[in-house]
């Protein structure tokens, strides 16, 4: 068996009873395998066993006291899973979902999609099984309070920068940023996402939405296509739902769907944007409240926004939303493209299905890597104690995304698996990360 192999069949047994864990596992290592057996170096070095292992984990209790007067108690985690290129840099994930295995599988997908963004962030990712659906303002307040009492002793501006993802936005992040500040008597970056009235970057609310539209436009391009008059489905309904919708309509598309895990509306006019921002940004409420704003949609409950016959999908919810069926009714609806918008929304199955189809897809790694490279730039300026301007950190996030297209475009065809970008991203991600750690010894 393959030293590749053996890794995967070894960690998968220290690790059980972690499904999303060893699904991220196997879809990196096995479109590694060709890489890694020609360097026989990196196994010498147990490049692949440490790559595997966390550099650190940190579980810890998160008590508070809701409305009605009673004491709770949620899970906490932050998984620092690499620093071989940068400090670790991750979101923190609030959902009643939450285990160790999902924020193992997010922080180890963060290594390779941090590197693919070219700039010095190492990887990590947290959260807890909190749910901040239905709680008050002070319920949430409290919960973000608490968790970050213990979180603040882990993390720094030069050792670990927690960010945003399911269920953690502006108004998370403001209370955390607010509880570390008091606690340690610093204002640093320790955490992005910020508000721009204290630290935050321009562009980063929309920078994971619209790098993937960027990339994938890109893409199209360099195969003779656009987004210009494409059916595009997207699932989900929050950050980065809203912000993919936005700019595939500003380069021309119609966008004929959107979800939450209620249920998801078809608008064949095109889903109205102002509509979802209200509802979801400004009410905090359900999809299914937008045919109260436009009769030509129809909210159906459930799953199925797949059904929906496009050019282009874009899944932006959550892991394994979109499974081997729902991928072979894209192919034959004729979809064409798909980018990630989520972390490992598509099942190992479904992946293999665009694959063996010759369908354009791009994991996630690689299509939802923009929010962490603004995240990145809004280290940057912290740093410098600067605030560069929308069109600034726009021009630089639609490099960045291009640069990856290219990346992992190039390394797919130089292993003879043109337009393969699972194999390109993955190994374009590894090489980096691999070579640093190399340099450094074995630590
Ligand atoms: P939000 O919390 O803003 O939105 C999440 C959306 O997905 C909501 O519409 C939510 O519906 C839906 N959703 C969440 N869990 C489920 C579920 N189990 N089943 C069905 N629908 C679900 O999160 P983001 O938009 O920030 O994140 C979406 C995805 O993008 C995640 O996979 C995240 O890891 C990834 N990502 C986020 C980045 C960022 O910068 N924010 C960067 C890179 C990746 P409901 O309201 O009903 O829960
Ligand atoms: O999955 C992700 O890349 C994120 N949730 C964003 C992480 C970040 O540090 O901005």
């Amino acid at each position: 068996m393959s030293y590749t192999m053996r890794v995967l069949e070894k960690v998968i047994k220290q690790n059980p009873n972690e499904p999303e864990f060893h699904q991220a596992l196997t879809e990196v290592l096995t479109s590694l395998q060709p890489y890694v057996d020609a360097h026989p170096e990196y196994e010498k070095a147990g490049i692949l066993e440490r790559l595997c292992e966390p550099e650190r984990i940190v579980m810890f209790r998160v008590p508070w006291i809701d409305d009605s007067g009673k004491v709770q108690v949620n899970k906490g985690y932050r998984v620092q899973y690499s620093s071989a290129i940068g400090p670790y840099k991750g979101g923190i994930r609030f959902h009643p979902s939450v285990c160790l295995s999902i924020i193992k599988f997010l922080g180890f997908e963060q290594i390779l999609k941090n590197s693919l963004t070219g700039l010095p962030i190492g990887a990590g990712k947290g959260g807890s099984d909190f749910d901040p659906k239905g709680k008050s303002e002070r319920e949430v307040m409290a919960f973000c309070q608490s968790f970050m009492t213990e979180l603040y002793r882990h993390i720094g501006p030069d050792t670990d920068v927690p960010a945003g993802d399911i269920g953690v936005g502006a108004r998370e992040i403001g209370y955390m940023y607010g509880q570390y500040k008091r606690l340690t008597n610093t204002f640093t970056g320790v955490l992005t996402g910020k508000g721009l009235t204290y630290g935050g970057s321009l562009t980063r609310k929309e920078a994971t939405g619209y790098g993937l539209v960027y990339l994938i436009e890109e893409m199209l391009r360099q195969h003779g296509n656009s987004f210009e008059d494409k059916t595009v489905a997207i699932s989900g309904a929050g950050n980065v739902a809203i912000y993919a919708a936005e700019k595939v309509k500003q380069l021309g598309g119609k966008v004929v769907t959107m979800s939450d895990s209620d249920g998801f509306v078809y608008d064949p006019e095109g889903i109205d944007l102002d509509a979802v921002k209200e509802i979801k940004e400004i009410n905090r409420g359900r999809i299914s409240e937008y045919t109260k704003y436009r009769s030509s949609a129809v909210y159906t409950p459930g799953r199925g926004v797949w059904n929906i016959k496009c050019d282009v999908a874009l899944p932006c919810a959550t892991q394994n939303e979109l499974n081997a069926e729902d991928a072979k009714t894209l192919v034959k609806n004729g979809c064409i493209a798909v980018g990630e918008g989520a972390n490992m929304p598509s099942t190992l199955e479904a992946t293999e299905v665009f694959l063996q189809n010759k369908v354009l897809f791009v994991p996630g790694k690689a299509a939802n890597a923009g929010g962490v490279a603004v995240s990145a730039l809004e280290m940057s300026q912290n740093s410098m104690r600067l605030a560069w301007s929308f069109d600034e950190v726009d021009r630089k996030l639609k490099d960045i995304m291009v640069n990856i297209y290219n990346n992992i475009s190039n390394v797919a065809k130089e292993v003879g698996q043109e337009d393969n970008f699972v194999v390109g991203a993955n190994i374009a991600g590894f090489k980096k990360v691999a070579d640093a750690m190399m340099a450094h010894g074995i630590v």
